[in-house]
């Protein structure tokens, strides 16, 4: 352990702890803006500045402790320092706070007001004027709230090994883009969102459709379904100040009715269904010397990425749609023919925690009878707006129920929303369809967790399989080179495109860099997904009263010829 004294206080840390994750066990803040833990540890925005004697002050997020040391974190200077840096930041800045998307979530603001910046105009002079790329359906980039902090560079060249958008130009002229200018809906760009997720400011945000799904309610001649995806509820509650790893299902259910939709079904439903439709083309694929392994296609950020950089695994994929899409399908299908509506005159609206879910939700693979399955996406930050727009007090609603068949889930369900999830949710009717018997422990815990590649052997009758799970693109990546190389061999991999898997999607509730060193989002949102399925009295999907009625009476047996239709797919690079 390493002794030092941080403003009087003196702390004990291991070797290689920084300045700045040792204040903070001292109970200090050290203000940060490019500094994003594990993603973007660069010490370039100078605002973690420290006194520790030496000719120079130091970078807090990239100095590590050493014995003895005297930090000083608050000094006269230091925060003059901090102040000017922040003024000349705001001299390139729009300082447009009232309709941004991320005002009062913003850390820029927020470091101004903590750190008193009270004239914002002090070094006004010329300025950059940015054109908004709004062209991409999930991303839009508005340069002129950049501060050039590089997180989002970081999280989309390291956290997702894509690396699309980085510095161009020099000093004054410089700025963040993508190659040759281009907008990025031309780039290979896989809509995933981490880069809104680790952007401290206003100039990364999801394309609003809001105003779309508001038109939609006010459309009298329109029954508008709605479905949250599993991971909405782990995550919602955050925006109405309840604590983070809270599940807020049933205000979820409440509010969504609250704000006029016809019905609220949920897409733990159709995850149920997923898994009867994938885990069948996996014993299929087993028994008939099909492509294996057989890897997960419910995350349309790791589909790009799929097609886009690893073409060779398409035929690896599942042709399952992902469970929102067969949500959609079997609403205007199955639904629309039991209550007697035309599927034109039906819209439907998913909530997700994921930007790529928009862009999926356009493509043309995924719809029937040349209607699309899914109408409009709103992110759980969207929804948290509308709830807000409408005057609704989350936090004091009562806890309702998902309206019947097409809401109902078990605990199987609900898990796909943590990376492992499906994985786990397809191990446990995968081996009581195989083997006959009764599995009574349901909990895989091998594929639960945030490490980035997770492997099990889970032995279902007489077979070993071999199964993986990534989670974010560049983990994703890693796993694909070793079965590329021949060094790994599996029967079935779960990939999810953002780390965490849906719990920490793109499209989720902002977590700022402080908080981040605090707790990590990933479990606690996890967390709240388990504690749901523990207490849920169907854990597994075959047991879904619900999905086995809706074969009997419609689709037939899972891979049949309608279920086909309805809710596979091919993907091509
Ligand atoms: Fe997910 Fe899904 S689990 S991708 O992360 O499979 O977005 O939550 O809705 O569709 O169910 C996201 C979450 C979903 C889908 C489901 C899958
Ligand atoms: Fe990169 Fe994902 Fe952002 Fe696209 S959405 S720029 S892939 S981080």
């Amino acid at each position: 352990l390493v002794k030092l004294t941080i403003d009087g206080v003196s702390v004990e840390v291991p070797a290689g702890t920084t300045v700045l994750e040792a204040a903070k066990k001292a109970g200090i803040n050290i203000p940060t803006l490019c500094y994003l833990k594990d993603i973007n540890q660069i010490g370039a925005c100078r605002m973690c500045i420290v006194d520790t004697g030496a000719r120079a002050f130091g970078a807090a997020c990239v100095l590590p402790v050493a014995n003895g040391m005297n930090v000083k974190t608050n000094t006269p200077k230091i925060r003059e320092a901090r102040r000017v840096n922040l003024e000349l930041l705001l001299s390139n800045h729009d300082k447009k706070c009232l309709d941004c998307a991320r005002n009062q979530k913003c850390e820029l603001q927020q470091m101004c007001q903590d750190l008193g910046v009270d004239d914002v105009d002090k070094y006004k002079g010329k300025m950059n004027e940015y054109d908004i790329d709004d062209l991409s359906p999930s991303i839009v980039r508005n340069n002129n709230k950049c501060i050039l902090c590089r997180r989002c560079v970081a999280a989309c060249n390291n956290t997702q090994a894509v690396g699309v958008i980085g510095p161009m130009g020099r000093g004054f002229k410089t700025k963040i883009g993508s190659a040759w200018e281009q907008p990025l809906n031309d780039v290979a760009c896989i809509n995933c969102g981490q880069c809104i997720a680790a952007c401290p400011t206003g100039a990364l945000y999801e394309k609003d459709s809001t105003k779309a799904v508001w038109d939609l309610l006010n459309d009298e001649t329109k029954t508008v379904v709605v479905q949250p995806a599993p991971a909405v509820r782990a995550a919602l509650g955050e925006e109405f100040g309840i604590p983070m790893g809270t599940s807020v299902t049933g205000k979820m259910a409440a509010a969504l009715r609250r704000l006029g939709f016809n019905k609220v079904f949920d897409t733990d439903w159709a995850a149920d269904l997923t898994i009867m439709e994938e885990g069948t083309e996996f014993i299929g694929r087993l028994n008939n010397g099909g492509v294996l392994p057989l890897i997960t296609s419910c995350s349309p950020g790791w589909i790009k990425f799929c097609e886009t950089y690893y073409p060779d695994f398409i035929p690896n994929l599942s042709s399952c749609k992902s469970p929102h899409e067969m949500e959609g399908a079997m609403i205007k299908s199955y639904w629309a023919e039991k209550v007697g509506i035309d599927p034109k005159d039906i819209k439907v609206v998913s909530v997700m925690p994921c930007t790529a879910k928009k862009f999926e939700a356009k493509r043309p693979e995924l719809g029937h009878n040349g209607l699309a399955d899914v109408d409009e996406v709103i992110t759980t930050r969207e929804l948290a707006k509308m709830i807000k727009e409408a005057g609704i007090d989350f936090a004091n609603l009562p806890d309702e129920d998902f309206d019947p068949v097409l809401g109902e889930s078990t605990g199987a369900g609900v898990i796909f929303g943590a990376t492992g999830g499906v994985m786990e949710a397809a191990l446990r009717t995968v081996y009581e369809i195989v083997t006959k018997e009764t599995l009574d422990k349901v909990d895989f815990t091998a594929v639960r967790g945030i490490e980035g590649v997770k492997e099990a052997t889970i032995k279902v009758g007489d077979l070993d399989v071999n199964v993986a799970v990534a989670h974010g693109t560049a983990n994703a990546a890693k796993l694909l080179d070793s079965i590329r190389s021949g060094e790994k061999t599996y029967h079935f991999i779960e990939v999810m495109g953002c780390p965490g898997g849906c719990v920490t999607g793109g499209g989720q509730p902002i977590v700022s860099a402080q908080k981040r060193m605090e707790c990590d989002p990933k479990t606690l949102r996890a967390a709240a997904l388990y504690n749901e399925d523990a207490n849920k009295p169907q854990r597994k999907s075959h047991e879904n009263a619900s999905i086995m009625a809706v074969y009997k009476d419609y689709l037939g047996e899972p891979n049949s010829h309608l279920a086909h239709e309805l809710l596979h797919t091919h993907y091509t690079a």
